[in-house]
């Protein structure tokens, strides 16, 4: 089998991109669809259950495939400097890729609200990270404002470059499956991400050359979950202040939000709010069944799919269901240590060591 290149290798051709420079790339992408059968047996019996696992790419999430094309495209406009608000993920991928195209990175971020492990990797590979007092949705009112009074590029998923990436999963997911999932089930905050998947779905089959696809055939539904406390796309009211101890998806003011809602409209899908319990529960249950460790906000789609199928508005039955694990769980290792740790202490003996597991 060929080397993978990365996204824009493999499907460069089908993206509205600059073609002028050499992809900046960490050969993102071809993440894994593991198969959760245990998990399916729990949440939503009957059904063939996968995990797209994101968490699988360069920088430990998603947003590497909408980077690689954002920084490229970039490149390609001369700049220097790029720019991004963000709850911790889209920071971590743009300090990676602009540090590989020898750019600038700038973030801003909440102050104290995103994932230790995001903020590490923005530290890592160089950015100047910034912390607001202040929500994502301030931070991105700023970048928006500072992308047009001085001579920088905006990488936050307002950009189209990162979408043109970002679709690139549901081919993947075709071409892995064989076809279209039935349902595809996601977290969504900024809503960059649902926009992109319905993106990629709709443009194949047909410019596809998965040659996989039955056609013609259903495109798949679109299930969304925004955290309860930050559920504007649900409520329709604005939310000025978004809460959820999933902090990936804090996220108040979608900036794609007539897009996500278009993509749940004409894929008769369904957005719902999960309670942080119900993400949480989702979380420990994918790890402790799969052995599969996510993000907490990774697991919101999962809890989406458990809540429609409780409520009856998913029938699992016979139906292929695509969950899209966006983060590693490594990024928020706070949330692992925290939620759950069940550490016993045991003298440093064996006698001790047996008695103490009740052997
Ligand atoms: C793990 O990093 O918005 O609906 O600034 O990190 O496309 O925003 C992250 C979002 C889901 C939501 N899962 O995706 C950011 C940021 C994880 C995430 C989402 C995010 P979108």
């Amino acid at each position: 089998m060929a080397a993978w290149k990365g996204i824009i290798h493999a499907y460069g051709d089908r993206m509205n991109i600059s073609k002028s420079v050499a992809p900046v790339t960490l050969c993102e992408g071809n993440t894994p669809l593991i198969p959760l059968p245990k998990l399916a047996a729990r949440i939503a019996p009957g059904a063939e259950l996968y995990a797209k696992f994101e968490g699988l790419n360069p920088t430990g999430s998603f947003k590497d495939r909408g980077m690689t094309t954002a920084i490229t495209q970039s490149v390609a406009d001369g700049a220097q400097t790029v720019i991004c608000a963000s709850t911790g993920n889209t920071a971590a991928a743009a300090a990676a890729y602009a540090a590989r195209a020898g750019q600038m990175c700038v973030v801003l971020i909440p102050d104290g609200k995103i994932a230790l492990g995001k903020l590490a990797g923005a530290i890592a590979y160089g950015a100047r990270v910034i912390a607001i007092d202040g929500s994502f949705d301030a931070a991105l009112r700023m970048v928006r404002e500072v992308s047009d009074r001085a001579p920088i590029a905006l990488v936050n998923s307002v950009n189209p470059a990162r979408l043109e990436g970002q679709k690139t999963a549901a081919w993947e997911v075709c071409e892995q499956l064989g076809g279209f999932p039935d349902w595809l089930c996601l977290p969504v905050g900024n809503a960059g991400n649902i926009s992109s998947y319905w993106m990629g779905f709709s443009e194949c089959p047909g410019p596809c050359r998965c040659d996989v696809c039955p056609r013609p055939s259903r495109k798949p539904q679109l299930l969304g979950a925004q955290a309860a406390g930050a559920a504007p796309l649900v409520t329709g009211l604005p939310c000025p202040n978004p809460e959820t101890r999933a902090t990936a998806i804090r996220i108040g003011a979608p900036a794609r939000a007539e897009q996500a809602l278009t993509a749940i409209r004409e894929s008769n899908g369904q957005m719902l709010a999960v309670t942080d319990e119900e993400i949480f529960r989702a979380y420990h249950l994918v790890a402790e069944t799969e052995g599969v460790f996510c993000e907490p906000s990774s697991a919101a789609g999962l809890a989406g799919l458990h809540q429609a199928v409780q409520n009856g508005t998913l029938n699992p039955e016979g139906k292929r269901i695509v969950c899209v694990l966006t983060g590693h769980g490594l990024k928020d290792p706070d949330s692992a240590v925290a939620e759950g740790a069940d550490i016993q202490k045991v003298e440093a003996n064996v006698d001790a060591l047996l008695r103490g597991l009740n052997l």
